[in-house]
């Protein structure tokens, strides 16, 4: 199926409003999952629809959540999301974050009691757009096992980073903890495809290339031990640090219904300007020399196949599955 973008966020808002969303989440979550499929991140693309109108239907996701914002401290800005998506939190808490990043040099959001399924790179290219650099960082449900374990722990815990780059769209990177992300396992198993060697292993805890195995089983971080204590510290960051909830707990609370992990996501953004005082353009233009060698020796920069997908998808639409297309229909209650 070909769709164009407007006919994209059209359907995703649609099936939202209609499955009891108002329309401020309705519009955020739309935003989300199209610009996920507009940049061909499909695992975190309109797919996700099918959980959220799950999660809604559950009746535990609030799909008209007020978000409280509390300004804790110079350089903190928390935002309760009251249960309801964490696109809404983030659009709500952006303007405060952005202004104490840029009066302190650096500040914190943390996003506590939210659903959480979308892809980082979203908010940090948003940050970097208002002018600072930011990292962000999730937990999920237990999914993976850190390394030398064989059972799930850890979420598959995205990390992000966007640093811009003035006249030009932002140095971005954004992935998962685990090999792949879980979503991408999901996608094989609807496609009835394989996984690669070593993204999983099955209930036994051996090595499976079978998707359904894997979902059962446990996904595996990548990097071995370097991307299992990067998962951890994304627990702990981005869980007891902010006072929220864990993998392990939100796996708990979800109580084997199988809806979008509910905890906390830390983010953090720093202004290059502040930093530099008088020398932030000179500092930029030295960043810039940076990103020039890596592209000089041939390699690509992350984010470059998305943002190529982007200007794809604008002169042409989006592309969906038949099956996904019908599913995602008839989730028009
Ligand atoms: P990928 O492994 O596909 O990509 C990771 C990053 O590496 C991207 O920035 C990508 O850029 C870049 N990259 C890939 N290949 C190259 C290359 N050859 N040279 C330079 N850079 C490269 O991502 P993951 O599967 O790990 O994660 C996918 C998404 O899932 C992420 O957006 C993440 O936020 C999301 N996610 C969300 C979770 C949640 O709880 N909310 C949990 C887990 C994942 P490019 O995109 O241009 O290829
Ligand atoms: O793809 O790993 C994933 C994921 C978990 C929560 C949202 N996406």
């Amino acid at each position: 199926m070909q769709l164009s973008l407007d006919e994209a966020y059209a359907l995703s808002r649609d099936v939202l409003l209609s499955n009891g969303m108002n329309e401020q989440h309705a519009a955020a979550v739309a935003r989300s999952v199209v610009a996920g499929q507009r940049d061909e991140c499909h695992s975190h693309g309109m797919y996700r629809l099918l959980v959220c109108v799950k999660g809604m239907r559950s009746g535990k996701v609030s799909g008209d959540a007020v978000p409280e914002i509390h300004d804790i401290a110079p350089g903190i800005v928390r935002v309760d999301a009251k249960s309801g998506f964490s696109q809404v939190a983030f659009d709500v808490a952006t303007p405060v974050l952005v202004r104490k990043a840029r009066e302190c040099g650096i500040a914190a959001l943390s996003i506590n009691n939210c659903y959480h399924f979308s892809a980082l790179w979203q908010e940090v290219e948003a940050l970097a757009e208002h002018g600072v650099a930011a990292i962000a960082m999730t937990p999920s449900h237990s999914y993976v096992a850190p390394a030398g374990g064989k059972k799930p722990l850890f979420g598959t815990n995205p990390f992000a980073f966007a640093w811009p780059r003035p006249g030009t769209p932002p140095f971005v990177f954004d992935f998962a903890t685990s090999v792949a992300a879980r979503g991408e396992i999901e996608l094989a198993h609807r496609k009835g495809e394989k996984i690669p060697d070593g993204w999983a292993l099955d209930r036994d805890g051996h090595p499976t290339n079978d998707p359904q195995e894997a979902l059962q089983g446990a996904m595996l971080p990548f990097g071995l031990h370097k991307g299992s204590a990067l998962s951890a510290m994304i627990e702990l960051l981005a869980g007891p640090l902010l006072g929220d909830l864990m993998s392990f707990e939100s796996q708990a609370r979800d109580g084997g219904i199988g809806i979008t992990p509910i905890h906390g996501e830390l983010i953090i953004a720093f202004s290059p300007d502040r930093f530099a005082g008088g020398d932030a353009q000179e500092n930029h233009a030295r960043a810039e020399l940076l990103l020039q060698h890596i592209v000089g020796q041939g390699a690509r920069l992350p984010s470059q196949r998305r943002f190529a997908a982007r200007i794809k998808s604008f002169e042409e639409g989006v592309r969906l599955d038949e099956s996904l297309y019908q599913e995602i229909c008839a989730l028009r209650a």
